[in-house]
């Protein structure tokens, strides 16, 4: 079980094995809860709780009987749920898209963050004081071409945000998105090119300083910290030098 206590209060953070949702551990375990550490891959997840003192439950969000055995473990109270597994599979424009990589991405990103969120509400009710915290995207509120499917499906978890907090008004949970801009994490861009280096770092070419999985996790922190009356609805997060999706300051080597 994970239950947290008054004391020490319980998080659960998805896609936990790099990048932001390790970060979002972290972060977390450093303000004082007890971290689930949730992935596919048990290695990483087991290794980071070891480190946080946490729990690592290895769970794929899109497999159903994976995230109800992830909810019994997770117990009868939950304070916190960072819905943050997530994916962008290719940039083909949509004249080109396959829909295979688009039901993958609305799969990880929507019905992952639907199938957790479900199995886990009764606990995040029965804490009195429950806080969701979905990653968005700046994608899930303006499109650009190429982003096709990783666009929608962000849109889609924008929405179910929105609609969540509608249907759960009254009730001791809060919602949230946070929908970071330019991060640069080791993976995202590399499973959305697949596998191709030059590809994934020419996107932060000559960009100052984009994100770190660290700063939205901070942001995730932030949010799961603040008095119980306040929500946070949507925290938009972007690097100086991106002052909009198509608006990047970069740095020309003349050299
Ligand atoms: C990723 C941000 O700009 O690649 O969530 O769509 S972007």
């Amino acid at each position: 079980m994970v239950n947290g206590s008054r004391d020490r209060r319980a998080a659960v953070v998805t896609g936990a094995s790099s990048g932001i949702g390790e970060a979002t551990a972290r972060a977390l375990a450093a303000a004082g809860f007890v971290v689930c550490c949730v992935a596919r891959r048990t290695e990483r997840i087991e290794a980071l709780a070891e480190e946080l003192d946490g729990v690592a439950v290895t769970c794929d969000v899109t497999d159903t009987e994976g995230v109800r055995r992830l909810a019994e473990r997770v117990g009868e109270r939950l304070h916190v749920l960072v819905n943050n597994a997530g994916a962008a599979f290719g940039i083909e424009q949509v004249a080109d898209a396959d829909p295979d990589d688009w039901r993958a991405m609305f799969d990880v990103n929507v019905i992952g963050t639907l199938n957790v969120t479900k199995a886990l509400l009764p606990a995040l009710i029965a804490s009195g004081d429950g806080v969701i915290v979905n990653m968005g995207s700046t994608a899930g509120h303006i499109a650009y071409e190429g982003g096709g499917g990783y666009t929608a499906a962000k849109h889609g978890v924008a929405v179910m945000t929105e609609t969540l907090r509608l249907e759960l008004v009254g009730q001791p949970v809060r919602i949230s998105e946070v929908a970071p801009g330019m991060v640069k994490t080791e993976e995202f861009g590399l499973v959305r090119y697949r596998g191709d280096t030059d590809k994934r770092d020419a996107i932060y070419r000559g960009v100052p300083d984009p994100l770190t999985a660290d700063d939205v996790a901070d942001a995730v922190a932030w949010i799961t910290t603040r008095p119980s009356h306040v929500n946070i609805d949507r925290l938009v997060i972007r690097p100086r030098a991106q002052a909009a999706q198509h608006k990047v300051h970069r740095v020309v080597d003349d050299g």
